[in-house]
């Protein structure tokens, strides 16, 4: 008898890109290690050697999931959750060790046809959370779904579809949201809560949080410079300091998406020239000198598609 030790059992680990991750890699990664944890016996693990992004406030990290610590072993075998793309993989992975992989980033559905071993599932939907709750109820171990466990894929969800209304937001997306609702017993209003928590980690250097997203990039008729915020409301927002970090271009515009309202506020700088430009591009007139609204809100990548667009007519 060998009690005690463990034969033939791997370490799974479960991860997803590198540098940065957001929430939708955080919860999944947490989310499909416990729905493992339930269907199979080997030691499974949930582990980043990236950074958690904004998207991560402490509201999520008091939640009583949390990730373990890589474990470095010859014989871990790896699940990427997130990514597909092996530019962006954790560095801790094994590129000959990869299990199964599971995103909605599309584009590299091909490049993994060449790996029959390697199951994946690559698919076009709002968010990776949304596969890994439909992967929990397939497996009819929705025990597991406590309100905690709930909260980290509504969140998940809510950041990777803003609030349900970006354009990639499937009826999926919608039902897994509504579900997890009621599975969790979670307020409706959670939505504010969790948007509000990353909106302070945001504005405790608002002015950084700017910065380091600026797209310098001419396009079309667009401004140079173009910033991007998403924040639930303008309660928090602070014109001055915007001002303050665009003072020095002669042309800018910033995006700020407002998940309530569901608009775009963009905000400009350059005068008259840019004014005209803006109402062109968007066939809208301006509130004022600085703002132009739009009533369903577009992100800065699909702003500088359809800039793009109108430059080949
Ligand atoms: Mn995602």
């Amino acid at each position: 008898m060998l009690h005690g030790i463990i034969i033939n059992m791997s370490n799974i680990i479960i991860t997803s890109g590198r540098r940065y991750i957001d929430i939708d890699a955080y919860a999944s990664m947490i989310a499909y290690r416990e729905l493992l944890r339930a269907t199979n016996d080997n030691n499974i693990i949930a582990s980043t050697t990236a950074t958690l992004n904004q998207s991560v406030p402490p509201l999520i990290l008091n939640l009583k999931y949390n990730l373990d610590r890589p474990i470095n072993n010859e014989n871990n075998k790896y699940i990427l959750l997130d990514v597909s793309n092996p530019s962006f993989f954790d560095e801790q992975i094994k590129p000959n060790k990869i299990i199964e992989i599971i995103d909605h980033h599309t584009g590299f559905e091909q490049y993994w046809d060449a790996y029959p071993n390697i199951k994946t599932q690559i698919e076009f939907i709002g968010s990776v959370c949304t596969l890994i709750y439909e992967k929990i109820i397939q497996s009819g171990h929705t025990e597991i779904l406590d309100t905690d466990l709930c909260k980290l894929l509504i969140a998940a969800i809510l950041d990777n579809t803003l609030n349900l209304k970006a354009s990639i937001t499937t009826d999926r997306d919608h039902k897994a949201y509504s579900e997890l609702l009621k599975l969790g017993n979670v307020s409706e209003i959670f939505y504010k809560e969790y948007f509000s928590a990353c909106e302070s980690e945001i504005m405790k250097d608002f002015e950084k949080a700017i910065k380091d997203d600026l797209k310098i990039e001419k396009v079309g008729i667009l401004p140079e410079v173009i910033g991007q915020m998403i924040v639930l409301n303008l309660d928090k927002f602070n014109h001055e300091k915007m001002n303050e970090v665009f003072a020095d271009y002669p042309e800018w515009m910033m995006n700020v998406i407002l998940l309530e309202e569901g608009k775009s506020y963009i905000y400009f700088g350059g005068g008259d020239d840019v004014k005209q430009r803006l109402e062109q591009l968007f066939n809208k007139k301006c509130e004022n000198d600085n703002l132009l609204i739009l009533d369903k809100f577009l992100l800065r990548k699909q702003i500088m598609k359809k800039a793009r667009n109108t430059l080949s007519i």
